[in-house]
């Protein structure tokens, strides 16, 4: 009986232990939540970051994207007639790792728009920024988004992609040889302003296709990215480490049941807002 006040007295020390560090982990700036889910890790410049275990090719459906983008420029995907808006274009090639997290901004030359002058008409048309604003590159400046891609995800893909031409190149040949617009129009998800799919139709139509399982992500339950991953030799391989759709939809997606896959035509929506640059 004489030791329980002293017990009491050091449970109460570990317990404001606790606190304490609770808070001054809140000081810092250091969000436990962030640091659970993942995020970009080692974010500074021209770090000396691990290996990364596989890519993810990130896809996004100009047709909801664009929808929250109103404004014209030259460099708005959304705004150029001749791009097609019903069509997934590219985002990025990202290195991942497996426990969900990232490296980001290795070392690396900066963006240099020279380097890949010879591909420009195909990025245009395949991997368009959807908006007129600038994106952050790795040096506390503002760019382009094929810089803010290379210096952020690009130089990050070493040993297996070494430089800018090379990481913009083989994006290209992947998205390419994955048509995953085309798989979804072959398995009757067309773009469409009213219809809604079925998120695990979609999921099986890209399994079928390529043997793995992509990872989706929703805006108002309309699809804004669709993620392929694949090994270092580009063979496919899951996105999800959870291999059963019924719990992915319901605990990792940010996709309803059933989503929609909207379509925007860019000249027509955006006929009476062009403006001159
Ligand atoms: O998901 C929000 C942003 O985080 C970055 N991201 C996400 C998943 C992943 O596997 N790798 C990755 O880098 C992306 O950042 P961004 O390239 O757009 O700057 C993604 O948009």
């Amino acid at each position: 009986m004489a030791f329980l006040p002293i017990q009491i007295v050091v449970l109460m020390q570990l317990l404001m232990i606790l606190v304490a560090s609770l808070c001054l982990m809140k000081i810092n700036g250091v969000d436990l939540g962030e640091e659970l889910t993942g995020g970009v890790h080692g974010g500074g410049s021209g770090q000396e970051q691990r290996e990364f275990d596989y890519f993810k090719l990130a896809l996004q459906w100009p047709g909801t994207i664009c929808q929250g983008n109103h404004r014209c420029c030259a460099s708005n995907g959304c705004c150029q007639g001749s791009n097609s808006l019903s069509e997934f274009t590219i985002h990025g090639l990202w290195p991942d790792y497996n426990d969900g997290s990232w490296p980001s901004c290795c070392n690396g030359p900066r963006y240099d728009s020279k380097e890949i002058s010879t591909l420009t008409d195909v990025l245009k048309k395949y991997w368009p920024s959807l908006s007129c604003s600038k994106s952050s590159t790795c040096h506390g400046g503002k760019g382009t988004f094929w810089a803010h891609e290379w210096e952020k995800h690009g130089t990050c893909c070493s040993p297996v992609i070494r430089d800018e031409y090379s990481y913009f190149l083989t994006a290209i040949n992947v998205y390419s040889k994955h048509n995953v617009t085309q798989v979804l129009n072959e398995a009757g998800y067309l773009p469409s302003n009213s219809e809604k799919y079925p998120l695990g139709g979609i999921i099986t139509a890209i399994q079928n296709a390529f043997h793995a399982t992509p990872e989706l992500q929703c805006k108002g339950g309309a699809v804004e990215e669709l993620h392929l991953c694949f090994f270092k030799d580009f063979k496919p391989r899951d996105c999800i480490s959870e291999p059963h759709i019924e719990s992915y939809l319901v605990a990792s997606s940010s996709c309803p049941k059933y989503v929609s896959l909207p379509d925007v035509q860019a000249s027509s929506r955006y006929a009476d807002t062009r403006v001159a640059f």
